[in-house]
């Protein structure tokens, strides 16, 4: 008896910023086609990626579409339902997956959509498996979906690639999605299939690789692999990026940056140390004071002319501006010289999401609503910061990233800083900085970001305005490669 095979549409929408393979509805896709039922009943669909997602051709695939499953990610939540909606007025027995980080473990409810039907959280080969074939009971094993040909079409169409050696984290930091239980423990792909993975990924000649494990170094083959990527590079522009480094003095950390900065292009700085802050009392909020500062610091020593960079996380609960200053300032006497600092969001499935912590904290949240709808949670007040000194710790960030970072003056010190926050250049406009603080801030439950507000924070945290002045007046100004794009001006 002949039968039509259920068609199945997947898709992981990139960020606007880049395009990225679809790793993780590959590796759902690969993980299923090991499963006889499934190759037999359904066919896969080539998964979307793009974030111009709406094209003809999409539109097409979707009309023919009995189940269509997507990621959610903060960055395509609204990309997402669009597409779903638009899936369910073509086809209104289709079924809708939603899985991702994006999906809450927790108040489901708040998050469930008339046009969902399932909503999957954590790991999601198993589950979906499940969903396609209820009697399935196979043994989680991270997938290969490179190697399976899964990406042969996509990988082609200069994308980035994103390849995990390992999943999972032992740590739980406050902020971080990892630290939800379902993902604690790390599991690690077998050498071979990593070996060719890696194979498959150079032969392609991708521009850019990012190892997405959450602790990389912690174990020895790491290494192996780095060197692995080094001797079989195909183009010399390839830009190898991490997601995270191991937290604990892995002793094979620093080889490994050594050998990265010997062999990329690395522009952009991607060899980091996430510090997030100094700050014991906020690590320890934070649930990050089994991660010990001291450890981290130590790949410092085996580093060998490797411009390093810290990832800083700016508003942690905790924080004053004082302390934040004390972060910062530390740079200097670490001889670090560059620091990336992110607004702290609150993100789905971390503990920081929860209500206890929010109570225990005095956390007070609002949503920060992009023009394309895209949204995100952050926090305007808790139990160590105000308003006003909210504003204080986004000033003294300015100061910090303006002068030290972007080496207009390295000499700056606390004194300097109070200097500055008491009487500003007039040159950098701060009043402005300061109004689109007191407009993201303010305690309201939401707020639509546009204009200055769009830029300063979505885009450049107040950078860039300054520097286009600094620079014209003839100061000399360093690291602009790293992450310098004038919301006002583009630099050259
Ligand atoms: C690569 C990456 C990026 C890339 C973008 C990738 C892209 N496609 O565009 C870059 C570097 C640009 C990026 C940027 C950011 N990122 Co990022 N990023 C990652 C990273 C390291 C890997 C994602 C990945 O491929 N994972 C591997 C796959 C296999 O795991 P997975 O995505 O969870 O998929 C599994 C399950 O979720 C589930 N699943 C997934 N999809 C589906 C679909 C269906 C139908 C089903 C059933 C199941 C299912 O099954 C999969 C396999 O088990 C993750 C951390 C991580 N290691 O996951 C963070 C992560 C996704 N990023 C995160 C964040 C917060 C950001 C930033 C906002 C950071 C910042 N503060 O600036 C920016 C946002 C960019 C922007 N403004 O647009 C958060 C997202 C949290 C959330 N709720 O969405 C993560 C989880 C990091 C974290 N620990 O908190 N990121
Ligand atoms: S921030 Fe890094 S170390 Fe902490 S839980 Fe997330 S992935 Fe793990």
């Amino acid at each position: 008896m002949s039968f039509v095979k259920r068609k199945v549409f997947l898709g992981t929408i990139s960020s606007v910023y880049e395009d990225w393979a679809p790793y993780a509805v590959g590796c759902l896709i690969s993980h299923c086609l090991k499963n006889e039922f499934i190759k037999k009943h359904y066919e896969f669909l080539e998964p979307e990626y793009r974030h111009k997602w709406d094209t003809e051709e999409f539109n097409l695939k979707l009309k023919q579409t009995d189940i269509l499953g997507l990621t959610c990610y903060v960055w395509n939540q609204v990309a997402n339902d669009k597409i779903a909606k638009r899936f369910k007025e073509y086809n209104r027995n289709g079924i809708v997956i939603f899985g991702g980080p994006n999906v809450p473990e927790d108040n489901l409810e708040d998050y469930k959509r008339s046009f969902v039907d399932h909503y999957i959280t954590g790991p999601g080969e198993l589950q979906f498996e499940k969903i396609l074939d209820p009697s399935a009971n196979t043994e989680y094993v991270i997938p290969t979906p490179y190697t399976d040909g899964i990406l042969d079409t996509i990988i082609k169409n200069n994308v980035s690639v994103a390849y995990e050696t390992n999943r999972g984290c032992p740590y739980r930091c406050a902020f971080c999605d990892w630290g939800g239980v379902s993902r604690s423990k790390i599991k690690k792909v077998n050498d071979n299939d990593v070996y060719e993975n890696i194979d498959y990924i150079l032969k392609h000649k991708v521009k850019r690789l990012e190892i997405l494990d959450a602790n990389y170094g912690i174990f020895e083959r790491d290494l192996n692999f780095i060197k692995h990527i080094v001797d079989n590079k195909q183009r010399d522009d390839m830009l190898l990026t991490f997601a995270g480094f191991a937290k604990n003095g892995s002793k094979w950390t620093a080889p490994i940056m050594n050998l990265v900065m010997d062999n990329f292009n690395d522009k952009k700085r991607n060899i980091k140390i996430s510090l997030q802050t100094f700050t014991p009392e906020v690590l320890a909020a934070i649930d990050r004071d089994n991660i010990k500062t001291e450890k981290l610091l130590s790949i410092l020593d085996d580093l060998e002319n490797v411009d390093i960079n810290t990832e800083l996380i700016i508003g942690l609960p905790g924080e004053t501006a004082s302390t934040w200053a004390d972060t910062l300032f530390k740079h200097k006497e670490l001889n670090i010289d560059f620091a990336r600092g992110y607004p702290l969001y609150i993100l789905p499935n971390t503990p920081m999401a929860k209500k206890e912590y929010q109570d225990k904290y005095d956390i007070k949240t609002k949503k920060m609503i992009l023009p394309d709808g895209e949204m995100f949670e952050m926090i305007y007040q808790c139990y160590s910061y105000d308003l006003e000194e909210l504003k204080k710790i986004y000033l003294t960030w300015l100061y910090f990233n303006t002068f030290y970072n972007f080496g207009l003056d390295k000499t700056i010190t606390r004194e300097s800083l109070d200097e500055f926050l008491e009487s500003p250049p007039s040159v950098m406009k701060i009043h402005e900085v300061i109004e689109s603080l007191e407009r993201i801030f303010k305690p309201e439950p939401e707020f639509y970001l546009k204009d200055y507000d769009l830029h300063y924070l979505h885009y450049q945290l107040g950078r860039g305005n300054e520097l286009v002045y600094f620079k014209s007046a003839g100061y000399p100004i360093n690291n602009l490669d790293k992450e310098l794009r004038s919301p006002f001006a583009v630099i050259t």
